[in-house]
């Protein structure tokens, strides 16, 4: 039987992901990389569950790629060639940041300690991220030769602007997460005692509310960092006249006016 180097666990509507190779800082190997996708392909497909909240076991969130993972770890004997890194990347990393981004269900990073490499892309990769007041970000490639992979040069330049990002991904330098919030690369840093309950109860706010417009808002804001203002706006009008016609319009509205707690059930 495999490791079980992910742990799941279904609370209500919300389905979490425990990153669970400890004694490595949670770094990826092949073996977490497909498991997690599987988890998300799983949470995806179950009608049941509306959030998916992702975090690390022990005192880290991911030091990213398990540099000592055999698929991937440059080869010690003389003469041995390298081996294709992106292979890796385009098997298991591009999949995954694939798969993340495009969940029918808003996904919540709750980031408990170091968050490096592509654990950093991950994290970052959420819809919503917070931390713990203890936590850092480390763009950790520069420091082995690599640039920021997993979707890291897309996201870092759009969440806090190329010079920032740059700084980051060049230097390589740790982040506290105080700073990281302050850039606006994550929501919301909280006492790291406070942080999984805080996690939860966001993952479970989200979960109660209407799931397919809170994910065409991810896709209507990702789309519109494409645009121009008046594509933008119609856009906007294209994907407002289909939720104008889903249940949950109808429900949330209906509730207002009733003044009732609204029951969300598209997804
Ligand atoms: O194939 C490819 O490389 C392509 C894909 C690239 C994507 C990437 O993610 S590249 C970036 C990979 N990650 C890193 O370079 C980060 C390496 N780790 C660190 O720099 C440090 O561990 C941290 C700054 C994250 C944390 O430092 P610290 O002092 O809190 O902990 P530590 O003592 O360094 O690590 C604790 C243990 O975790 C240690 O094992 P040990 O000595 O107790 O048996 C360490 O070796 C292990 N560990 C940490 N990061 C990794 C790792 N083992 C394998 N891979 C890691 N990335």
């Amino acid at each position: 039987m495999s490791e079980q180097t992910l742990l799941i666990e279904q609370l209500g509507a919300v389905r979490l992901l425990r990153l669970n190779r400890p004694e490595a800082l949670n770094a990826f190997t092949t073996g977490l990389l497909g498991q997690l996708r599987q988890a998300l392909e799983s949470a995806a497909a179950d009608a049941d569950t509306r959030c998916v909240l992702i975090t690390g076991a022990g005192r880290a969130f991911s030091a990213g790629q398990d540099l000592a993972d055999p698929h991937v770890a440059p080869s010690r004997e003389p003469g041995a060639p390298p081996k294709d890194i992106g292979h890796l990347l385009e098997h298991y990393y591009i999949p995954l940041a694939l798969r993340l981004r495009s969940m029918p269900v808003p996904v919540v990073a709750a980031v408990n300690g170091v968050a490096a490499g592509a654990g950093a892309s991950v994290a970052l990769g959420c819809d919503l991220v917070l931390a713990g007041e203890s936590a850092s970000f480390i763009q950790a490639f520069s420091k082995i030769g690599l640039i920021p992979d997993c979707g890291g040069t897309w996201l870092l330049p759009r969440l806090v602007g190329r010079a920032k990002a740059l700084e980051m991904a060049l230097l390589g330098d740790k982040l506290k997460a105080a700073d990281a919030e302050r850039l606006g690369l994550i929501s919301r840093v909280l006492p790291d005692a406070e942080l999984m309950d805080a996690a939860l109860a966001t993952a479970q706010k989200l979960a109660a509310m209407p799931t397919r417009a809170l994910v065409e808002t991810r896709i209507a804001m990702d789309e519109a960092l494409k645009f121009d203002f008046e594509t933008a706006l119609k856009r906007e009008a294209v994907l407002q006249s289909q939720m104008g016609f889903a249940y949950d319009y109808q429900e949330g509205a209906a509730a207002f006016l009733d003044k009732r707690k609204p029951q969300f059930r598209d997804r």
